[in-house]
């Protein structure tokens, strides 16, 4: 290997001894005889000392390395409470892996601003910053967590079509594609699959799935392309059973993040509380009272960024769920009662995060309640031949991680929690 050791994984027992570390120089200060490299690599930094006399030619050539060049360096660690770590390597071998170019198209140290699509348009750069590296981090371990999670209450981790013969939530926001010839729909979420696996006997599935919308909207919470935890669990007797999951999910992540990724919080200067189980619960009709104090605002009418934001002032906590939903507000697959559905949405600091429902598993009131909504159930006979032959109730939720990400880390656009953001702008890098 190239490196014997990341800087984090030097310990006093290899002060004397010669270690091998690798990474991108970040930094180089030669003051004539002696030179100081600071070294990067994923773990963090640490110094190159490299001495003129001892080497000459080593020492030219590595003074004369562009910045964010690569290197595989090779020496003594010696103990220095002057530096960082408490160690350096004083520099014997050297291998250059690649020169970067200059000038850079961003800095990565430098303190200067850079716009957001300059960061884009150069993310591999990007991510080199710590700022940005610790929420790929933190987003590594959210869903790390959330699996376990899971996987501990008995989920099986599935992977459903992505190319699909029908739209899965309805709506015309679905980007088609052509499939040999045919009409295809890249799927907007694992709904449809998920609900037929409760007829499998699976009984609990859950998937990190991408969800595909061509919705217009451009804003700082919306993309094109997303990623979700997508959850179904059969036998439920409510969407309580469900929303349980949603909020001891939340609860065990968060806590496991802050356990394990203090470093990264304190890069993004994100200080949490956690807040206690269970998440309160407001109804939709509660949501009304509250909101016609200050607006013109219906029964019936859509909770919009507005609406979620001021019903967030009126509230003194952070995470809540909003439950009992016009009918109408939700898609086919919500299971009725009265003119409600059993279908709740998870909101963080005035934004929904995750929404789910108790679903529908009778073949015959699901049939009406898509002919009712005008939908064409010929293009759903796969789905509905799952309600035909055993079916039994169940519920599910789908829980945007990126969503999850910008609340938690205070972030304002949702673009900065997903590597490489497809928006209707974005389709590179
Ligand atoms: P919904 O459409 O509410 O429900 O999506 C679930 C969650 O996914 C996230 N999300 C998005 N994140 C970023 N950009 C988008 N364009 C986007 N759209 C959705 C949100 C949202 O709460 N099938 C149902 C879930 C279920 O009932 O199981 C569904 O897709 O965090």
């Amino acid at each position: 290997m190239l490196r014997s050791h990341y800087s984090n994984e030097v310990s006093k027992k290899d002060y004397g001894k010669k270690i091998r570390i690798a990474g991108w120089i970040e930094d180089i200060r030669n003051l004539g005889g002696i030179a100081f490299i600071i070294l990067r690599d994923r773990a963090g930094r640490m110094q190159i000392t490299a001495i003129k006399k001892q080497n000459p030619e080593l020492f030219k050539e590595i003074v004369s390395l562009t910045r964010e060049s690569v290197i595989s360096a090779y020496g003594i660690c010696q103990q220095n409470s002057k530096v960082m770590n408490g160690w350096e390597l004083l520099l014997e071998e050297m291998e250059v892996l690649a020169k970067a170019e200059t000038p850079l198209p961003m800095g990565v140290i430098d303190k200067v601003n850079v716009d957001f699509d300059t960061r884009l348009d150069n993310r591999i750069i990007d991510l080199r910053r710590d700022e940005v590296k610790a929420i790929f981090m933190i987003r590594h371990s959210f869903i790390h967590y959330a699996s376990d999670f899971l996987r501990k209450k008995g989920f099986v981790e599935v992977h459903t079509p992505k190319i699909s013969a029908s739209s899965s939530e309805g709506g015309t926001e679905v980007f088609k594609i052509d499939y040999f010839g045919r009409d295809a729909f890249l799927v907007q979420s694992p709904q449809l699959y998920k609900q037929m696996l409760m007829a499998s006997g699976l009984d609990r599935v859950y998937e990190i799935a991408w969800y595909f919308r061509a919705e217009e909207h451009d804003t700082s919470r919306h993309l094109n392309e997303s990623t979700a935890i997508d959850i179904e669990m059969a036998f439920i007797e409510s969407e309580e059973d469900v929303m349980k999951v949603a909020e001891e999910l939340t609860d065990y992540a968060i806590q496991k993040i802050l356990d394990e990724n203090s470093e990264e919080l304190d890069a993004l200067h994100v200080e949490v509380d956690l807040p206690s189980l269970p998440y309160p619960r407001i109804s939709y009709d509660e949501v009304v009272e509250i909101l016609q104090k200050e607006i013109d605002f219906k029964w019936g009418d859509d909770l919009g960024t507005d609406e979620e934001n001021l019903l967030a002032k009126h509230l003194d906590y952070e995470l809540y769920f909003i439950k009992d939903f016009p009918l109408e507000a939700k898609p086919f697959y919500a299971m009725p009662s009265g003119k409600y559905a059993r279908a709740f949405d998870l909101e963080y600091k005035g934004m929904e995060i995750a929404s789910g429902a108790q679903r529908i598993h009778d073949y015959s009131l699901l049939v009406q309640r898509m002919n009712e909504l005008g939908m064409k159930t010929e293009n759903f006979e796969d789905y509905l031949k799952a309600f035909r032959y055993g079916m039994p109730p169940h519920g599910g939720f789908g829980y945007g991680i990126e969503r999850f990400l910008m609340r938690f880390l205070n972030l304002k656009n949702i673009r900065e929690c997903i590597l490489f953001p497809r928006d209707r702008k974005r389709l590179r890098p």
